[in-house]
């Protein structure tokens, strides 16, 4: 079992206290499911049983990440599905559910391996930034007001590199954020600054 984690996650059905999401993966060849968990926070630091947002066999859930992406003041999440070559977004309803979702296709063979979200065009909308491993890129889904997102434009790293954990910072002070990503196989860092003319 692999599991990854994202904290504290602010749900609107407890204001203000911050819970935890994660995602456990199956070994390949096992017949279980993969999940994405929820965890609330007693408000003391306790944590409650996890209650599953996700069941899937087989879609590796490899990262995960949050914003408010359809800008309702609830946040939202987004999730890797390695396996199946997608990012799924879900929403979140005013009672704390989720409601599916979202598919974001980072194209054939390329095993999604981790997603950071932040404002990469600085038009106040969440956009989503992904290390796609075998297809050797970084995919920018750009966020559209209502919760949609533009297709994936896609930024080569290396062909013998595998890019997997990746994050945003503004690297150059040009009050633009750029991107991060290890390349695994080449034992590097990937620096893509963003030349973004917006
Ligand atoms: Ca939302
Ligand atoms: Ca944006």
């Amino acid at each position: 079992m692999k599991i990854s984690l994202w904290g504290p996650f602010q749900s609107g059905s407890v204001e203000g206290i911050a819970n935890l999401l994660v995602t456990d993966t199956a070994r390949l060849g096992d017949s279980s499911q993969d999940h994405v968990y929820i965890l609330f926070n007693n408000g003391f630091g306790y944590f409650g049983e996890p209650i599953v947002l996700l069941a899937e066999l087989y879609i590796q859930p490899m990262s995960l990440t949050v914003g408010d992406f359809n800008n309702d003041n609830y946040i939202d999440f987004v999730v890797v599905n390695s396996n199946r070559n997608i990012l799924v977004v879900m929403f979140q309803n005013k009672n704390g559910s989720f409601q599916k979702q979202i598919i974001l296709s980072t194209g054939d063979f390329s095993n999604p391996s981790s997603v950071v979200t932040d404002d990469f065009n600085s038009d106040g909308q969440w956009d989503l930034a992904v290390s796609n491993s075998y297809a050797h890129n970084v995919g920018i889904f750009i966020g559209v007001r209502n919760g949609t997102f533009l297709s994936q434009i896609t930024f080569p790293t290396n062909s013998q590199s595998i890019p997997s954990a990746i994050t945003s910072v503004d690297l150059n002070n040009d009050g633009q954020l750029d991107l991060i990503a290890i390349g695994n196989r080449l034992n590097a860092i990937h620096i893509l600054l963003n030349t973004c003319d917006c």
